[in-house]
């Protein structure tokens, strides 16, 4: 169907506020919206796309991932060939470079574009009338690969130009970085499913752009840094390096934020002093600063030498890596009992500051490393991340190298170190009665990040745990100046600060009290999640698996089953009235439907009518997230960690000595309620499908108004309310004769109530 012209123009107008809210967060990093709201514009084009597939376009935000796996990526020759830069190694080197090009040029106060040199991948975009058309590697500087199906799948890199005076023909130069925070994200992930970890960032991000597959690609954080340019053909005249930036910014293209224009030796100097101290907190590894010469004109003059511009130079900071010596293996445990091996090592400088510890993360890490006492390894830090070991030189190592073993029992209590079976780590069975994990939870409840407690730290936890002083968090409320006072480094004024900022802390929020709680991976992202998505507490501490995570589908079927399955069912004659829903289902010699998943099947569905109107959709496994950031494993985790009895007395004891936080829905509970605010009293609903809020919120706003929310569909319910991708639940709803409800229908019903 032609689409009309009102969805064209509202595609259009979707399209145009995309572009304008990804400008707003990559290139200014100054968001407009909430990401909740984004998403729902996202959806809202997805869906106008999916009624009238003639409005997608190429350059749709909808449309970064979807391009199918690659058999190999074909080769691309650069326009303008992408070349190398000259380094400088000293700040005698550097001062010889500007020297040089003040001599070149006949004056000293050269200006100078001056930037990070991000440790990634260079790129080379290519965008012609304004459209991206092909990204590709840097390869040997005249030809790359091909990587245009990944590219698109990074989020800062523009699928289309903002503005209308871009050149014609515009070939973009900058680096596909993993920022260091996402790196670790990505190694513990393959860590916990038994994959290789990757060394660095730098390895991260080229072997995620060289995933043939673009799915892989877009499952990595990577972001786009832009330098530069290559070839140019129309488009405004700019006379300067800085120039041709900013106007590569106005068309969306992210530059550094640390990007600044410096004059002669001096400037250089003092900006490559500046970054260095800046450099271990900056989101992404760099292994130096870059200067070019400004004027194009002067650039122009300067010319090459070699395959480098004489006008640009790599200031290099010293290496993030260093050789030492393993010179022991301990285990230490962590809040969550985690039993950590980490290697005492002789200390060496790495990066600028003396390492003489480093993790190896757990036992299987060990194995695959190979490391042993004794070794010499190869150990790496960046930024604010735990040093670790990333390799053995194994042919340095000594005859006498011994073996990493875990010991049976934990080095702080004594109680068994156990490792579930599939499990990469290995745990100390004590529980908080192990004085280690009660020190870490603790140390976690007050960090800055959590309640915030000043003055308490680590090493005055630990006085207070090996005293017997505390045992849970709430003991810490408990705690009264004379008690402080006489713990070493403590004063009579140090003691009444603390009780002070004690005090400060027992008024929180529920997101901070949330990650206070050191629930396994439960981060502050997912903790403001739940809370947002809760509201409260109680709320949260009585959900279960289906309020973080919605299951589809029916267990064990995949996808390629799935569309199988759904092919032959179409195709399938009627079933004899006396034929066995199972014996029938296996006769249509489907493969990979074995009798244990035709049996989940035929009990998933009931009847063999509503399995034969299901689609494949319908039929395969598929988890939804309810809650951003909670997964099957963190929703197993949430459940667990509420149903323990210690977890929710140390809550209770945090309540009784007067922590607390504003609740969103609590009020509600105590206010008289007018019956025409509860149009819903008495009412069953059952929700499935994708809806507009997360699951929670819609179920807690339902129970507001009066309505009880119930999982399973029966002849009692009174309305399923379906969203998107709704499944097996809507048919079987209509087979009981239960009325469906869409958003709309729901808010009609309830007549603008809640
Ligand atoms: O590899 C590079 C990193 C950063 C560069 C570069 C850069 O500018 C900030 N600039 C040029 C001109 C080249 N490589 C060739």
């Amino acid at each position: 169907m032609n689409p009309p012209d009102s969805a064209r123009a509202r595609a259009e107008a979707l399209r145009a506020e995309l572009l304008h809210h990804n400008y707003r967060y990559y290139v200014l990093d100054d968001p407009e919206i909430p990401d909740d709201a984004y998403d729902r514009l996202l959806r809202a084009l997805q869906t106008l796309e999916a009624e009238y597939p003639e409005l997608v376009s190429p350059d749709s935000p909808t449309q970064r991932v979807g391009a199918e796996p690659l058999a190999a990526f074909a080769e691309v020759e650069h326009r303008v060939p992408m070349l190398s830069l000259d380094n400088a190694k000293s700040a005698e080197e550097l001062a010889a470079f500007a020297v040089r090009v003040g001599r070149a040029l006949g004056r000293e106060a050269v200006d100078f574009v001056a930037e990070p040199k991000l440790d990634g991948l260079a790129i080379n975009l290519t965008y012609e009338d304004g459209v991206l058309r092909c990204a590709a590697t840097r390869g040997d500087g005249r030809r790359g690969e091909d990587v245009t199906a990944q590219v698109r799948t990074v989020r800062s890199v523009p699928l289309r130009l903002r503005g209308s005076d871009w050149p014609r023909l515009l070939e973009v130069r900058g680096e596909i970085v993993l920022p260091t925070a996402g790196f670790a994200r990505l190694n513990a992930r393959m860590r916990e499913s038994g994959q290789r970890t990757f060394a660095n960032p730098r390895n991260a991000a080229a072997g995620s752009l060289r995933q043939l597959d673009p799915a892989v690609t877009a499952t990595r954080p990577l972001a786009f840094v832009c330098y530069g340019f290559g070839a140019v053909e129309g488009g405004p005249a700019c006379a300067t390096q800085y120039e041709m930036l900013q106007a590569l910014r106005d068309w969306g293209l992210p530059l550094s934020p640390q990007l600044e224009r410096v004059r002669g030796l001096d400037g250089c100097d003092a900006y490559q002093r500046r970054i260095g101290a800046l450099r271990e907190q900056l989101p992404y590894d760099i292994d130096g600063v870059v200067f070019k010469v400004d004027a194009l004109a002067d650039q122009e003059t300067l010319g090459f030498v070699a395959r480098a511009p004489r006008w640009a130079i790599a200031f290099k900071y010293p290496a993030q890596e260093a050789l030492t010596r393993v010179e022991a293996v301990e285990f230490q445990v962590g809040r969550t009992g985690a039993v950590t091996p980490v290697a005492r090592l002789a200390p060496v400088q790495v990066g600028g500051v003396t390492v003489a510890n480093a993790t190896l993360h757990n036992m299987d890490e060990v194995v695959r490393k190979d490391v042993r006492i004794g070794d010499t390894v190869y150990v790496r830090r960046a930024g604010d991340v735990i040093p670790e070991v990333v390799r053995v030189l194994a042919e340095r190592r000594p005859a006498d190298a011994e073996a990493v073993a875990l010991p049976a029992h934990c080095p702080v209590c004594g109680a068994d170190v156990v490792r579930p079976e599939g499990e990469a780590v290995a745990r100390c069975s004590g529980g908080l009665y192990c004085p280690a994990q009660r020190k870490e939870s603790l140390k976690h409840f007050a960090s800055r990040r959590a309640l915030d407690i000043e003055g308490l730290g680590d090493k005055l936890i630990d006085q207070l745990v090996e005293r017997e002083l505390v045992h849970g968090p709430a003991d810490l409320f408990r705690l009264d100046q004379a008690q402080l006072a006489g713990l070493e480094r403590m004063g009579e004024k140090s003691a009444a600060n603390l009780i002070a900022a004690l005090d400060r802390a027992r008024s929180t929020d529920l997101a901070r009290f949330i990650y206070a709680l050191g629930i396994r991976e439960v981060g502050e992202s997912t903790a403001r999640a739940l809370a947002r998505g809760f509201g409260s507490l109680d709320a949260l501490m009585a959900a279960r698996e289906g309020d973080f995570v919605q299951r589809r589908g029916v267990s064990g079927i995949g996808p390629v089953t799935a569309e199988a399955l759904a092919a032959a069912l179409a195709d399938a004659a009627d079933p004899a009235p006396d034929a066995q829903p199972v014996d029938w289902l296996l006769g249509l010699g489907v493969r990979g439907l074995t009798r244990p998943r035709a049996e989940t099947l035929v009990e998933h569905f009931g009847t063999l009518e509503a399995l034969r109107a299901a689609d494949a959709e319908d039929l395969r496994a598929e988890t939804r997230s309810l809650i951003e950031g909670v997964g099957p494993v963190v929703a197993a985790h949430l459940v667990a960690f509420f149903a323990q009895s210690h977890n929710r007395e140390a809550i209770a004891a945090l309540r009784e000595v007067g922590v607390h936080w504003p609740e969103q829905s609590a009020a509600a509970d105590d206010a008289p309620v007018e019956p025409e605010a509860r149009p819903l009293a008495g009412r069953t609903l059952v929700i499935t499908g994708t809806l507009s809020r997360p699951r929670p919120e819609i179920k807690a706003r339902l129970e507001a108004l009066g309505a009880r929310v119930s999982g399973s569909l029966s002849g009692k319910t009174d309305y399923l309310l379906a969203g998107e991708a709704a499944g097996s639940k809507l048919t079987r709803a209509r087979d009981l004769g239960v009325e469906v409800l869409d958003e709309a229908g729901l808010e009609a019903l309830i007549g603008g109530a809640g």
